[in-house]
């Protein structure tokens, strides 16, 4: 809308502020004409970026946080998440250690090793000679088994039948004169010959032996049999 001459005088006269724009708006019904000069627009542009700035600043202020803020909820959702994975798998391996404990007292590892009242018992699938089986035990980490009582002595014959398996008994150093190789007293503790025996049959038995029926016959050390170890539970 253009600018009627005597108002444009107006304003030329009352300033010498350089007009830079008008504009028109209704007051009570009539027309007003109001100008704007660059003295004052100068100021009101400046504002105006202020706040644009201000409000721009604030929104990435804000937004910067709240990213910052997801960032930070997704990371701890996944650390959760992965210790309670990692928690769930510990928990997985200590059961399946719990239950190869159950079902392999005796280790894992050693499959071979039976497990009877507390202590772990190796049956051997080839026959040696006295000395070499008692060598072959320690290898182990065990000795020739030394039977202290009839549920060990039950518990043997459950495995050896029909078979002949060295034990930690002899009277090498003087006949007749038996030692369980651990240092058990012979004389006071059990017993399971077979009637007859000890023999020392040709004077040359000095090794004990489970014999096929179980109970015990005494045999020359230097005879091919079968042996037991016996070792504690590992720890
Ligand atoms: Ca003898
Ligand atoms: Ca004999």
């Amino acid at each position: 809308m253009p600018l009627p001459n005597e108002q444009e005088e107006k304003f030329e006269n009352k300033s010498k502020m350089v007009l830079v724009g008008v504009y028109e708006q209704e007051e009570d019904g009539d027309r007003v004409y109001l100008a704007e000069t660059e003295e004052a627009k100068a100021p009101r542009t400046a504002d105006r970026f202020f706040l644009r700035w201000k409000w721009s600043s604030s929104f990435l202020v804000y937004g910067l946080l709240a990213f910052t803020y997801l960032l930070i909820i997704i990371l701890l959702g996944l650390l959760l998440s992965n210790e309670s994975k990692f928690s769930s798998e510990a928990k997985k391996l200590h059961k399946q250690l719990e239950m190869s404990k159950e079902l392999f007292p005796c280790g894992s590892r050693s499959r071979e090793w039976e497990y009877f009242d507390g202590r772990c018992y190796y049956f051997s699938v080839q026959k040696f000679t006295w000395h070499i089986a008692e060598s072959q035990c320690a290898q182990r980490n065990s000795s020739l088994v030394v039977i202290h009582d009839e549920a060990k002595q039950n518990f043997l014959e459950s495995q050896t039948r029909n078979e002949r398996y060295w034990i930690g008994l002899n009277d090498i150093d003087e006949e007749g004169e038996w030692r369980w190789i651990d240092g058990t007293n012979y004389l006071s503790s059990y017993k399971n010959w077979r009637q007859g025996q000890p023999s020392d049959y040709q004077n040359k038995e000095d090794c004990a032996e489970i014999h096929f029926s179980g109970e015990w016959n005494d045999e020359s050390c230097s005879t091919a049999n079968f042996y037991i170890c016996e070792k504690p539970l590992p720890s």
